[in-house]
């Protein structure tokens, strides 16, 4: 199965996000997001197996509940994304999670750390240039990390998760 690491949202925050979205494909095209499949990712594992030895990692995770703030976007390409306010909490836990993967066995990527939560893949703008945009800044606490499971259901793309570990209060 193929399985990736990631924080759920809070509903405000996706709710600000749909609004971003929504503007967004009154200027263009893509696939966008579907607001329930909205997350942003703190590793991604790719297609294993082993998903008990990947919730025996994230069950070892040690750290705290934290807050962070929707702020700012970019875009990889032509993929959009929303940003995050700088976060030393939510750096480290991604650091955290990643070493545990990888201790588990888990061949990762060593890419950057960029956080950001996927609005759209393949967006064309009607016109001109990507637009400038940019979500209400939203904050919420983090409180679990979730183990996710990523595959096609019905021809919809299904994010279910398999596995929450509890940040400690
Ligand atoms: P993205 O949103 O930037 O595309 C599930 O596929 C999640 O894992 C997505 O949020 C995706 O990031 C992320 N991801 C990270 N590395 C990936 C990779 N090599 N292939 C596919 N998804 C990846």
């Amino acid at each position: 199965m193929r399985l990736f690491a990631a924080l759920q949202l809070s509903e405000d925050m996706k709710s600000a996000l749909a609004d971003t979205a929504a503007e967004l494909a009154k200027l263009g095209k893509g696939r966008f997001t579907r607001t329930e499949n909205l997350h942003l990712t703190l590793a991604f594992i790719g297609e294993t197996p082993a998903s008990d030895a990947a919730v025996e990692a994230l069950g070892g995770l040690d750290a705290a509940c934290f807050e962070m703030t929707l702020s700012g976007a970019g875009h990889f390409e032509n993929l959009l994304w929303a940003g995050i306010a700088p976060n030393p909490a939510l750096e480290s836990l991604a650091a955290k999670t990643f070493s545990l993967l990888q201790e588990a066995g888990f061949a990762l990527e060593e890419r950057e750390f960029i956080p950001h939560i996927t609005l759209v893949r393949d967006y064309k703008p009607f016109e001109g240039e990507i637009p400038q945009f940019a979500p209400a800044e939203t904050c919420m606490t983090v409180t679990h990390v979730s183990l996710m499971k990523s595959e096609q259901i019905g021809g919809k793309l299904t994010y279910t998760e398999i596995f929450s570990k509890a940040l400690l209060p």
